[in-house]
């Protein structure tokens, strides 16, 4: 899955090309006595004086060496009469205006960086919006001109990056997960808060932790870096208008965060499509959607007149887990008048971490109602997805199944074996309820403990496996009559996951025994096979990898039957 090259002191620099789509923002804005300003040809020149991006002794090395890149592009000049036009197709709704006379002094057409301590480095041009924009000014036609210029150049570079302002940063990148269908490369989306040209900047390292990921990984997805962090583009939203730790993505970890390491959570990294296709297009066209926040005391008629045409979709922010009130007849009137009209209605939580569930009364009524659960999808991804699919040729009725459907991993779809471990989890809110009524009514002793012991045996065995006390265990299993399958603790972890991690076999084979699932995946969708990979455990690798066959086999043989 990695680009990793081999050992720099061999030699032997592995070199990807990266296509760096600049749009604008703050990270290559100026000051100016009105603010900051975008500033056309500022961004490249800045770069080219900064070594980790433009390293002039690689550049003149891979001139001498690499012939390719001289056949198929146009050649670079490093001289400041450079007039050569850049090789970059362009989708031709913006000027592309790189490479250009500039006051600023000449840009070079590729840009080097220096090679990583794993032998890797990037040599990416830039293809300067004109104009560049605040992404405050983007609109639906500006996603398609990204998109468009990344299917244009895709078969040309192995990976690209998109500069771009950050306050519609998480819209961009949603719609880009939507419009790139069968993506097999990395696209990386990154911006800051700060411009490069300030002495103090996040640009810098925003800019940089961009290039590192995509020149080392293959990561096919859309993605969003900022922070020291890599997020799955659809999953984020801009939460701070002021700290450079400007994003999160509350319902999904980040698939990368850079420390002195770089941590890369493959499992939870979206495959790579397994087809000779190329990439597919699908543009946004129809920007008829909208998002109604409800708040205690909405009429009725704001939202009558909210859901009249041309609306098609709308993306209704609700309370809690999905609640609205449902004591409010005409409320729910005038959303099941407008989506028995073919309106389209999400519901998506106001919270920001959190999903849709159908726990309450409040909410079940909104189903009554016609409006369809967006699970945990943010404002930004439900936006854009119902965009997509009103963009395709779709009936109504499909339209309404694929908002449901995970499409590009923007959201959760809860599996009944998801469900079912719900109910077995140790999760800590109904353990602490059931302490506190405990600790209220201390005589009413019976039914209590047997509340607590239900919430607490699952994290207790969860600690057993992950110490390897396998005798408790049984003990356990024989005297509490207790159940290991389906256990989990809050985070999903199962006993054998834990028994998997800390290397103790003998417990693994146990709880396999016990039916533990052996697929079962924890929050983060790591089963316990890749809990012993991470750590190295081969006799568990083995077991685990034999009993997986096992199973198949079983299986095959009771399909063939
Ligand atoms: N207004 C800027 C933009 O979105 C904010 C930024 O990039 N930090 O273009």
């Amino acid at each position: 899955m990695t680009r990793q090259g081999q050992d720099v002191n061999k030699k032997q620099i592995h070199t990807t090309k990266i296509l760096m789509i600049y749009t604008g923002g703050t990270i290559g804005m100026k000051t100016s006595p009105k603010g900051y300003i975008p500033a056309q040809n500022f961004l490249g020149n800045q770069l080219s004086k900064l070594s980790q991006f433009h390293h002039r002794k690689s550049a003149v090395k891979h001139y001498d060496t690499d012939k390719t890149v001289k056949a198929e592009n146009t050649p670079v000049t490093f001289t400041k009469d450079s007039t050569k036009t850049h090789s970059v197709v362009t989708s031709g709704k913006h000027k592309s205006s790189n490479n250009h006379h500039s006051h600023q002094g000449a840009v070079p057409e590729w840009f080097f960086t220096p090679p990583t301590k794993n032998g890797v480095r990037a040599m990416f041009k830039i293809l300067e919006y004109n104009p560049l924009m605040d992404s405050s000014n983007m609109a639906h036609s500006d996603w398609v001109k990204i998109a468009t210029d990344i299917e244009t150049n895709y078969e040309l570079y192995d990976a690209f990056i998109v500069l771009h302002g950050t306050d519609t940063m998480a819209y961009t990148t949603s719609a880009l997960s939507f419009m790139l269908d069968n993506l097999k490369k990395t696209v990386v989306v990154t911006g800051s808060q700060i411009p490069i040209s300030q002495v103090r900047n996040d640009g810098f390292d925003n800019l940089l932790g961009s290039l590192t990921v995509a020149m080392h990984y293959d990561i096919p997805e859309v993605c969003l870096f900022f922070n020291n962090k890599l997020f799955r583009g659809n999953r984020c939203i801009k939460d701070s208008c002021s700290d450079l730790n400007a994003f999160d993505s509350m319902n999904f970890p980040p698939l990368v965060t850079m420390g002195t390491d770089t941590r890369v959570e493959w499992s939870l990294v979206r495959s790579r499509p397994n087809n000779s296709e190329t990439l597919k297009l699908h543009p946004i066209t129809d920007p008829h959607v909208g998002c109604l926040r409800i708040f205690p005391g909405i009429t009725a008629d704001v939202i009558k007149n909210f859901l009249l045409p041309p609306m098609k979709g709308v993306v209704l922010l609700t309370y809690g887990a999905g609640n609205a009130p449902d004591i409010r007849a005409d409320f729910l009137k005038a959303l099941k008048d407008a989506s028995d009209r073919g309106v389209i209605i999400v519901n998506v939580t106001q919270c920001s971490k959190g999903m849709v569930t159908s726990d309450y009364a409040a909410g079940t009524a909104l189903t009554e109602a016609g409006v369809i659960s967006g699970s945990d999808m943010t404002c930004e991804a439900a936006i854009t997805k119902l965009m997509y699919l009103l963009s395709r040729n779709m009936t109504t009725q499909e339209v309404k199944r694929h908002i449901g459907v995970n499409m590009r991993g923007e959201l959760t779809v809860l599996t009944d074996h998801d469900r079912y471990t719900q109910n077995v989890s140790g999760d800590d809110s109904k353990l602490i309820k059931s302490v506190s009524q405990m600790l209220s009514h201390p005589g009413d002793g019976q039914h209590d403990w047997s509340q607590i012991k239900q919430c607490l045996f699952p994290n207790v065995v969860c600690m057993l496996a992950s110490v390897g006390d396998l005798q408790e265990i049984k003990r356990l299993v024989e005297d509490e009559d207790m159940v290991l399958k389906g256990m989990v603790d809050y985070d999903h972890r199962s006993p054998l996951h834990l028994a998997a991690c800390n290397g103790h076999l003998a417990v693994v084979k146990y709880l396999v025994q016990n039916e533990c699932a052996v697929d079962a995946k924890d929050r983060w969708g790591n089963t316990a096979l890749s809990e012993a990979q991470n750590n190295g455990h081969q006799d568990l690798i083995q077991y685990l990898n034999d009993t997986t066959e096992r199973k198949k086999k079983v299986l095959q043989h009771y399909v063939s039957k």
